[in-house]
């Protein structure tokens, strides 16, 4: 089947430039980049809710079907071109782990550190909440990227992507507290030549909007 037509709607310094360097490490293949101006309120036109009735970025729209989600769209786009090596395929014994670390990110690190930040009483047991408690949360991050270099050992992969970028932006935000786990391992995702091609685009996009 042919490739999809793609196009990622983003804005820069959000949680789209985890796809924007996704692209770059599965070494740019052809998409439409449509920016969204969030000041101006363009992620909430009627014509792109009706693409995300969330009017949220990232959102990738491949031969026309959304994709929403980051965890979602990196599975999506490292299946999509496996000569990238960013997925495990469907039988490989890493798959699990690979698939585990990037729904983690939205299944327990997003809410527990949005719900800490936002003091949200404590009306639920842990047991009940979708990532237990928030220091088990973080314990378990620092764990799978303390080993290394990557989630899967040597091998870097699009859950790199999701929970290295998470990991960037929550401790731009002192959302997570300082640990060596974290610094680490965002030294050794960060020097990637992607990373740096992702943001280096993404700072001139927004240098030539000011402008
Ligand atoms: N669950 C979504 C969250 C996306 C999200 O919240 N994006 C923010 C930018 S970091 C956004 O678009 N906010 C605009 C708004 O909600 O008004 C995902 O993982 O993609």
């Amino acid at each position: 089947m042919a490739t999809p037509t793609l196009v990622h709607y983003h804005t820069p310094n959000t949680r789209s430039f985890t796809i924007r360097w996704l692209f770059e490490e599965l070494g740019s293949p052809p998409h439409e980049l449509k920016i969204l101006d969030m000041k101006k309120g363009e992620h909430k036109s009627p014509a792109f809710l009706a693409v995300n009735a969330m009017g949220k970025v990232p959102t990738v729209t491949a031969d026309g079907v959304p994709v929403t989600e980051v965890g979602a769209i990196a599975i999506f786009l490292a299946d999509l071109f496996p000569e990238a090596n960013l997925a495990p395929g469907l039988s490989d014994p890493a798959r699990g782990t690979y698939l585990r670390w990037i729904v983690f990110n939205h299944a327990a690190v997003e809410p527990a550190v949005m719900d800490k930040a936002r003091n949200t009483p404590a009306g639920l047991p842990s047991s009940a909440l979708c990532y237990g408690s928030y220091d088990d949360t973080v314990s378990a991050l620092a764990g799978a990227v303390e080993s290394g270099p990557y989630i899967l050992g040597e091998r870097f992969s699009a859950a790199d992507v999701v929970i290295g970028s998470a990991v960037r932006y929550l401790t731009m935000f002192k959302l997570l507290p300082a640990k060596p786990e974290f610094s680490s391992y965002l030294e050794r995702v960060t020097s990637r030549p992607a990373f740096k091609s992702a943001l280096a685009k993404d700072e001139q996009l927004v240098q030539s909007r000011a402008g």
